[in-house]
Order: C-alpha cells, then structure tokens, then sequence
C-alpha cells in the first residue's frame, strides 16, 4: 500500500520508520503544516506538499503522524470525513495479543506489549516500549508516551496523555483530555481536562 504520511516532524519520522519495516507499507512521504514540495526528508522521503495537494498524490493510505493529541485528532476526523482510508502504523517488534482491537490510524511503536483483552482505539500512539496491559482499553486520540505503562483493567479516554515513564496501577481511569506527568504514578483516577503529576501522582490544575 501507498502511504502518505501527515506531519514530517520526530514522530512523523518515527512512523516513517515503522512503515519501512512492516511487509505491505511503502511511505511515499510528508504532508507538512511548513514545508516546501520536494524539500528533501528523512530516510530518503521527501515533503511532498501541504494538505490542499494529498489529492493530487496517488496513494492507498494516510497516517496522521502528529504528536499533538488535539491536532492530531482534528486532522484525523477532517481525512475520515473526506473518504480517506487511516491505516495503522505497527512496527514488527512491537507484541500484541492475539484479540486485541487496534483501531485506525494508530501508531504502535518498536517494543510496545499489548496484553489480551485490551482495545486501541482510532488514532492513538503507542510510543517506544509502552505497555497496555490485560483488559485495559486506550480511548481515541490517546497516547501513551515511551516506556509508559498501564497496569490491567486500566482506562484512558479520549485524547488524554500518559507522560514518558509514568505508570497506572490497576483499574484506574484517566479521563478525557487529562494529561500524567513524566514518571509519575497514578494510584488514584485523574478526572477529565486534570493535569497530575509525580509520586503518588496528586492533580495540580484542572479539576
Ligand atoms: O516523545 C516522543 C518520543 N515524540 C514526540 C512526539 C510524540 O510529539 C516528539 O518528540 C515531539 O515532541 C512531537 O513530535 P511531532 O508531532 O513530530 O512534533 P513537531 O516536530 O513539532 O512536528 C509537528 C508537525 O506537525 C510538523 O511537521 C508540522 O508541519 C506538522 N503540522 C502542524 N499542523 C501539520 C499541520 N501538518 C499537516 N499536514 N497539517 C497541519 O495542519
């Protein structure tokens, strides 16, 4: 399949990457918010224009490759809208249970687990070795930053962000929108749009 990939920052690479490496995907390029058509990119792929010319790109596939959640979200529903097909971006490496539900546009990265009974929902990252663990579902527009990981029967609504090294003991949920500090842990839910951080990990602005 042709893929064009949306973005053509660190994490727009990162997918880049992950495509090269799966059997079926072949990256086309970048869609970038700033850079001229034909700008020479990463591993030898090239920004291939703005949004206004992905018509004009023959291709099979995108992948909203933006680390924003709100970005990347506004900029997944405008591409479901308009009839593309969001495919997911897995890398080899990355173990996932046999029924696990991954959803469109997802990004999962090199050395991720994801354990039986979980769902990944539409256009959620996980990044580098993230662990999802039994039972736990990842809302839309989530992402779970590296070497984060959610213990079972976690929940993560939609968009929120689990920060880099944070860890989610069992049964708790992460509301929408909320955002866990790098290397905090969250005994306690964090409520919708809360920012919490450290250890235990304590909300400090939004609730
Ligand atoms: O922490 C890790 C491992 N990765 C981070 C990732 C999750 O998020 C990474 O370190 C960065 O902090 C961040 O990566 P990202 O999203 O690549 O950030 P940045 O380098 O700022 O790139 C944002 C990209 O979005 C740029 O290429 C912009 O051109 C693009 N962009 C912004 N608005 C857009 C638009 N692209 C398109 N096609 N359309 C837009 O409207």
């Amino acid at each position: 399949m042709n893929i064009v990939i949306i973005g053509s920052g660190g994490h727009a690479r990162v997918v880049a990457d992950i495509l090269l490496a799966m059997d079926g995907m072949n990256p086309l390029g970048f869609v970038s918010g700033d850079g001229e058509a034909g700008t020479p990119g990463p591993l030898g792929l090239s920004i291939l224009g703005d949004d206004g010319s992905l018509d004009s790109i023959e291709h099979d596939g995108v992948v909203v490759a933006i680390g924003d959640n709100a970005l990347r979200q506004r900029l997944f529903e405008q591409l479901c809208a308009a009839g593309e097909n969001l495919v997911a971006a897995v890398h080899p490496s990355a173990i996932i249970a046999a029924d696990v539900v991954v959803g469109k546009g997802c990004m999962i990265s090199a050395g991720s687990i994801v354990n039986t009974g979980s769902r990944i929902m539409d256009n959620t990252i996980l990044n580098t070795g993230s662990v999802v663990d039994h039972d736990s579902n990842v809302g839309p527009h989530a992402h779970i930053a590296p070497n984060a990981a959610l213990a079972g029967n976690v929940t993560v609504a939609e968009a929120a962000l689990v920060g880099i090294g944070a860890n989610v003991i069992p049964g708790r949920i992460i509301g929408k929108r909320a955002v866990v500090g790098a290397g905090a842990a969250v005994i306690r839910d964090i409520p919708e749009g809360a920012v919490a951080v450290g250890v235990p990990a304590r909300v400090v602005s939004g609730s």
